[in-house]
């Protein structure tokens, strides 16, 4: 076989995420005298690149990505013991992890695949990785870098950590450090001084190759780690005094002692009950209803613990009534964490005190599962019983309670693990749909204990893998759509119950959202990612807006600035976004059908009267402007 022709075969393996043709031809190219170093470059990582750059253009989805990394590593694993070895280089290792407190890996493994493809020697520590562990590691391997991924904004300030530890053993100046994912930007890596950051896991690998290549040569001498020792003592000694305060809690007396004065002052016409109960008929109101996601931030106000507010029906409850009373909510969306099912299912579940709960042990074989009976002890049980006592505190403040719960792929990937359960829905889809329709079951019990039980006035279920992003829109109702169809939207017909359904993910497939006759969607909105499928509130209410009422489009992360600019901001964004909903609504003969939200949770550490900025300037400023605009 020519040369040409077994590289394009290995490509072309690795394209089709086929690990046994990844793997012949890698066993071809040595059997043909093929440099192994040429094979994997210009075969696998090749094949690597062009699977990548069809998922940057939407082309591909995450399975493929996982398959043809699969398919990579086994060609490697065959080529890279014949790789010639330069004895006087030493290899370029790469600490790689997504940092603590965050679970999110999809990314951070693709970012590695292509590290991987371009020749640096991976070491992975995994996610929700602990912070000291990146220096140390580093330390020990003589790191030629360290990556961090992270996706949320809640975690973002650990990466600012680890580059503090890297100074502080010395090393900082010894490698790179690149930092990425979704919220991180070029001016916060140069804020915590990253040396870059890229968008994507292709624009990673040239962003670290070109940085690893200014490195100066005698960075791991000893005389190099005791002058930079040296010179993070000094700059530490200029940053002392600086104490750490909980801006949460400080944030929340604020709002507390401001609130009787400031609440009495709305010229509200309407309880939140009538009006989020007409909005959701587009019917006339006297304001378009509010209710960001600032679920877990409303225990500042109790003040509880995250964990408490996760786990404790009491706890959970008050801060529901809370969260409703001072950032006067028109409605409490009660998300706590995605993490109950599986804790349930008997997954390993890490509680921090003052953050998200995260799924951090998976469980190994799907065969294995079993529906768990809701009990009392179980999440879900703790679930059922925290909404009825939040809907009766919910009801005493005239606001209608949304209860929320995991779908049935959320819980699944939760158990199992996100990584695997998007491969092996490629490669062992029987097994993947009779565990998801395990997890099915487990959500329609839940479902019956909240209608019978707690009955709040909405349950919303969280669906984000229908995501452009991840799954098509075929392989994705082969999976969770068709149960979603077929079994979840009947039942809260059979409940007389609308079906309501948030989705954090940057580019649903919308059209899905008919199929489910969803009544009530709350979305997120990517600017960044419209050209691969995000929309806002124009498109949404103009296409899907007479079926479905839609709430969201604030970014969470815009509620941490709380600075005297960045609430001015935010009470100038509030008005701009409720005129041009108002004027939208009215272009398409509508007068009310949408909630001035939050598509995602404000993190859980984020300052109260950023909230109230909303909340607040919707109730003062929001009749003025509905009167204006739809009369
Ligand atoms: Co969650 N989640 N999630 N989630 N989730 C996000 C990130 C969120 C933005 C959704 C939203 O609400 N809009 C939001 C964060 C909001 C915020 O920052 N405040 C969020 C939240 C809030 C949460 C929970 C807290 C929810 C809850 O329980 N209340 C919880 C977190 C628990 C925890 O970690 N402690 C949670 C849980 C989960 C699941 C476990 C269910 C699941 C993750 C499964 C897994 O990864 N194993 C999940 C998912 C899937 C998402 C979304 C929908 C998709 C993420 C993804 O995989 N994208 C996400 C919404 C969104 O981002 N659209 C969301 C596809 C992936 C290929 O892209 O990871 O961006 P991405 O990686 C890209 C680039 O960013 C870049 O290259 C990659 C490939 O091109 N990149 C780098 C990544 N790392 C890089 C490093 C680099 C350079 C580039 O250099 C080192």
């Amino acid at each position: 076989m020519a040369k040409e022709d077994i590289l394009n075969a290995l490509a072309d393996a690795v394209v089709d995420g086929d690990d046994e043709l990844a793997e012949e031809f890698a066993q071809k190219a040595l059997d043909e005298e093929l440099d192994a170093y040429e094979a994997i470059v210009e075969g696998l990582a090749k094949g690597m690149k062009i699977i990548s750059d069809m998922y940057e253009k939407g082309e591909a989805f995450v399975p493929s990505l996982l398959l043809a990394a699969d398919a990579m590593y086994a060609g490697m694993d065959i080529l890279t013991p014949y790789i010639k070895v330069d004895g006087t280089s030493a290899p370029r290792n790469v600490i790689i992890g997504t940092v603590e407190g965050d679970v999110h890996d999809i990314g951070k493994n693709l970012v590695k695949t292509m590290m991987t493809a371009a020749g640096f020697n991976m070491i992975d520590l995994g996610c929700d990785v602990p912070l000291d562990k990146f220096a140390e590691t580093a330390k020990e391997k003589k790191a030629t870098a360290v990556s961090m991924s992270t996706l949320m904004t809640t975690t973002m300030g650990g990466m600012e950590t680890v580059i503090e530890q890297l100074q502080e053993e010395g090393i900082r100046d010894s490698l790179i450090v690149m930092v990425g994912g979704a919220p991180v930007s070029q001016t916060f890596a140069d804020s915590i001084g990253a040396d870059g950051t890229a968008l994507d896991a292709s624009t990673a690998v040239e962003t670290l190759t070109s940085l690893v290549s200014e490195l100066p040569a005698d960075i791991w001498s000893e005389s190099s780690i005791a002058a930079s020792k040296m010179k993070y003592k000094e700059s530490l000694a200029q940053k002392s005094g600086r104490e750490k305060v909980d801006i949460g809690l400080v944030t929340a007396e604020k709002v507390l002692a401001e609130f009787d004065s400031v609440v009495p002052k709305f010229n509200e016409s309407m309880t939140k009950a009538e009006r989020f109960g007409s909005a959701f008929q587009d019917k006339k109101v006297d304001r378009l209803p509010v209710a960001p996601l600032a679920c877990g931030v409303s225990r500042k106000f109790v003040p509880c613990s995250y964990v408490d507010y996760s786990t404790k029906a009491e706890k959970y409850a008050a801060c529901v009534e809370a969260g409703i009373k001072y950032f006067n909510m028109d409605t409490f969306v009660g998300l706590t964490d995605l993490c109950v099912d599986a804790a349930d299912f008997g997954a390993t579940i890490r509680y921090p005190e003052e953050d998200t709960p995260a799924a951090v042990g998976h469980l190994e074989d799907y065969e294995k599962l079993e529906v768990p009976e809701i009990k009392e002890g179980t999440r879900a049980h703790n679930l059922i019983q925290g909404n009825k006592l939040a809907t009766e505190k919910a009801h005493a403040l005239g606001a209608p309670m949304t209860a929320l719960i995991e779908g049935p792929m959320v819980a699944l990937t939760q158990i199992m693990g996100a990584t695997r359960v998007l491969s092996d829905l490629r490669t062992n889809p029987d097994v993947v749909l009779k565990a998801l329709d395990k997890t099915a079951t487990y959500v329609e019990e839940i479902m019956k204990g909240m209608f019978e039980e707690a009955q709040p006035d909405n349950l919303c279920m969280v669906t984000l893998w229908t995501n452009n992003v991840i799954l098509s829109a075929d392989e994705y109702m082969k999976s969770e759509g068709q149960i979603m169809q077929n079994r979840i939207a009947p039942l809260y017909k059979k409940y007389n119950k609308p079906t309501v359904i948030h989705n954090c993910s940057d580019a649903p497939h919308w059209d899905l959202i008919h199929k489910w006759d969803t009544k009530y969607y709350s979305y997120t909105f990517y600017p960044d990612e419209v050209n691969k499928g995000s929309r806002d509130h124009k498109y949404l209410i103009s296409t899907h807006g007479k079926e479905t009422m839609f709430g969201g489009e604030v970014s969470p992360i815009v509620f941490l600035d709380n600075s005297p600019e960045g609430i001015e901001k935010m009470k100038a964004d509030t008005i701009a976004l409720q005129e041009s909903v108002l004027n939208t609504l009215k272009e398409n003969g509508m007068q009310s059908k949408y909630m001035i939200a939050t598509g995602c949770e404000v993190p859980p550490g984020a300052p109260c009267d950023s909230i109230t900025a909303q909340t607040y300037t919707v109730a003062q400023k929001g009749p003025e402007l509905y009167k204006k605009i739809i009369g």
